[in-house]
Formats: structure tokens, sequence, C-alpha cells
């Protein structure tokens, strides 16, 4: 949709003409530190005042090919970026827009993550802001350029979606604020108040941009945290004050869609109709079954590690795939829940695809503690939580939900739980065709003291 002469008159002319002020008041020196970060990638690695960096690019992921449908998979496009990597020809499927966490590339790394997009988009967490002790969070982003479709010039933002902005500078809605054209770098500056699960996207010929992959979750640590006297493990969903949103595992559960035909005809050149859309695939964390329950790739140690899963990087800078699994190269993110028995299990829902979700537990009561960011708790201060199975939510929306691991069953090593879209073709994703997965994960219960603490969500 971003194609249209309209448009590149338009929005793009406006932009280069706030691009051109903004860096001539840089210049001038009296510019706040914000704008002086307008940056060439040449020079991207020796900025440091952000927390985390990311680039907006295009890519290929892999869904799986059977049954046949129309437009997939793409024909010898896809190839065309296998020829640095191990894996055969044809690996990658599908053809996706998305972002890559480029915190620590050097400016010749980073430039070849051009083409190597990943999906879902990076996931990340911050702490709420209480200064001094927690600053703001920055979050640089440059624009790699898009390797299949050097025809459009498409700027990409981060529109940290509910986020109380209190002026929309850093939203990221491009009419609104800035956005970032090819080779340039912004910093986004926010002081997340309000603790909860959030989800981010490029807000940039949103619709298109959103549904090719510049998507994911973000969520913000309650100030409560660290205090053991409300639950042994110190970690909390939300500023609650008496320990009920106290957990001691994560999971996020990000809820996505792909519809073939509109990533075909991207690839192809061709103009996706979106009101004609139709998606093939749902997707939890990037994936579908059965691979939701594969391995995460492995994870970096470092300073990024403190804000989200940053996948470990080769040489190039390019991702380390999970093992065994080199087709999920650039779907980095597991869905599967490993917990003990009598553990308190915190699952962060949130949906960016375009339909309504109903995620079931089988077998176990979930309580819902927040809904978009919000604990449940009425003015009054009334709790407002509720047991359920079933969590509904629609795009745009987010639910913390928080379930305590049931007693260890046997024989095996683990008792299996399945959650699933109880849409049933959303987990099947085409009804009576097996083979295509969906919005289906496991919750494996161990017997209790078998797993050792969580470090990192998801892990
Ligand atoms: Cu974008």
């Amino acid at each position: 949709m971003s194609k249209t002469p309209r448009k590149l008159f338009g929005r793009r002319s406006f932009l280069r003409g706030a691009g051109g002020a903004l860096a001539l008041a840089a210049g001038t020196g009296v510019a706040p530190p914000f704008l002086r970060k307008l940056l060439p990638v040449g020079v991207a690695s020796a900025a440091d005042s952000y927390d985390l960096f990311f680039g907006g690019t295009d890519g290929w992921m892999w869904l799986p090919p059977s049954p046949p449908i129309s437009y997939f998979p793409p024909g010898p496009l896809a190839p065309e970026i296998a020829g640095s990597t191990a894996v055969p020809k044809d690996t990658f499927t599908t053809y996706i827009f998305g972002f890559r966490n480029v915190t620590g590339l050097d400016s010749t790394q980073m430039a070849q993550q051009k083409l190597r997009a990943q999906h879902n988009a990076p996931l990340f967490w911050v702490k709420q802001y209480n200064p001094p002790t927690v600053p703001e969070f920055r979050l640089a982003l440059t624009n790699l350029g898009l390797g299949m479709r050097p025809d459009l010039t498409d700027a990409h933002t981060v529109h940290w979606h509910g986020f109380r902005n209190v002026i929309p500078y850093f939203d990221g809605e491009p009419t609104g604020s800035v956005a970032v054209p090819v080779g340039r770098i912004f910093v986004y500056v926010f002081r997340p108040r309000d603790p909860g699960t959030y989800m981010f996207h490029c807000h940039v010929e949103d619709v298109e941009h959103v549904h090719m992959g510049m998507t994911s979750l973000v969520f913000v640590r309650p100030m409560q945290d660290g205090n053991t006297a409300l639950y042994p493990s110190g970690k909390y969903a939300y500023n609650d004050g008496d320990g009920s949103t106290g957990f001691d595992r994560e999971f996020v559960m990000f809820l996505s869609e792909v519809w073939a035909e509109a990533h075909w005809a991207d690839a192809h050149i061709q103009l996706p109709e979106w009101s004609d859309y139709r998606p093939d695939f749902s997707l939890l964390n990037g994936r579908v079954y059965p691979d939701t329950v594969a391995p995460n790739a492995p994870f970096k140690a470092d300073a990024s590690a403190v804000h989200s899963l940053n996948p470990q990087t080769d040489a190039n800078g390019d991702l380390v795939a999970p093992a065994g699994r080199p087709d999920l190269q650039y779907q980095p993110y597991s869905a599967l829940v490993t917990c003990n028995a009598g553990e308190r299990v915190l699952l962060r829902f949130a949906n960016l695809g375009f339909r309504e979700a109903a995620m079931t537990l089988a077998g176990i009561k979930m309580k819902v503690v927040g809904k978009d960011a919000t604990p449940m708790r009425g003015r009054d201060g009334t709790d407002t939580s509720f047991l359920t199975s079933s969590v509904n939510f629609g795009a745009g929306e987010s639910i913390d939900a928080i379930f305590t691991a049931p007693a260890y069953q046997g024989p095996g090593a683990y008792d299996t739980y399945v959650l699933y879209n109880r849409a049933f073709k959303r987990s099947d994703n085409l009804a009576g065709a097996d083979g295509f997965g969906g919005q289906r994960t496991e919750i494996r219960v161990y017997p209790a003291g078998t797993l050792p603490a969580q470090t990192a969500p998801n892990t």
C-alpha cells in the first residue's frame, strides 16, 4: 500500500524537509541531545548513549510448505539469500519485513544485516522509570533498507503501542512524529511509568509493515521487583502491594499472522490488496506448532541481555540458528513453557495479528491479573482478577495471566499440558488439513525442584 505517488510526494517530501531541519538544528549545537543522534550508519558504533539498537530491514523465514496453497512457497526468489548460509535451497519460504537487534555490531556487520530480519521482531523489556536509580530507556533505530525491494525507500519507526507519551515526538506514528529514512539513526527516549505487557510495531504503512513482521512484544517491570517479602522470587507483574502478581517464571506469547499471498506479492514487486486479508498461518512467537516447542536460538549474555533476548551472532553479524534447526535461523524465539510443580508462571500475551484470539490452557486455570498493561483492580482497589482456562483478546490487546503449576503426575520426565487457540482453524491453520501447525504450544511441568531458577523470559 506504500507505493502510490500521492504518498511518495506527500509523506516523504515532508520527511526530507523535517530531516534537513533537524540535521541543521543538531549542527548548531543548541539542539537537545536526542537530536544530535541523527548520525550516519558509519559512525553508529561510536554512539553509545542507548540501551538497545534496532535495525529495520527485510528478510526471509521458514513456514511449513505443505499442504500446498496458492502463492506459496515463493518460487525461485528465496534462495537468493541462502548463499551465505549452510542451509539448502528453498529453506526459507516467506518474505518478511522486520527488525534486528544490532546492539554491539560494528558498522560493517550492521550493514550486512540488510535482508536478515527476524520474525517476530526482537523482544525487549525495561524497568519502570524511577530516577535516578532507573533512568530513561533509550532505543536507537536505524533503517538498513530493503534488500529485495530497492524500489521501496520506506522509512521505519518504533511505535510502542499503548505507551502513554506526553508528547508525540517519540510515538513513532509517522505523520505526527518522525520516521527513520534509510541510512539514518533516531533514538527513542521512553519514561515507562506503567508496568505491564505491551507490544510495539513500525507505524509506517502500518497495515503492511505490521503484517510483514515489524512487530513484537515489550513489557515493563514494576518498581516492586526485588521485594522478596511479598513473594519469595521478588518478581512481579505489577506494583500490587500484596504479592498477588508474584511469579517464578515468565513466558511471552506473541500472536501474529501470515497471509502468504501478501508476502508473495511484496517479494514479487506486486501490490497486496489488504482489504482481501485472509491469513494462512497463525503464529506464536514467530513460529507455528510444532516449531513453537523447538529450542530458542542461543542468546547473548552481554549488556544487551539486560533488556532483550538477543540471539548470538556469527562473524558477519548474522543470526546463529537454534540447535539442529537451521531453518529457524530467523525465528529465534521458542514458545515452549517449562516449570516445576507448584511454581507460579506468568504468561504475557499480546496480539498483533488482525484477528481475535482465544487462548486456552487445557487442564489448568489461569488467573488474569492484568489487561492492556493495567492491573485488575477496581477504582477503590477491589481485586477484579479472575480465574479462567481461556483468555480472549483482539488485535492490539494484551493479557497478563498467572497459573500455578499443578502437582507432577508422571510417569514421564514431565507432564504436558496444551496451550492453544480454541478457534481451532488457527491452531491447525487449515481445518482438516494436517501439517500446518499454528498457535499451539506446550506447558511442561517437572517435579518440584527439577529446573533451576529462570534467568530470562522464555528460557
Ligand atoms: Cu517499517
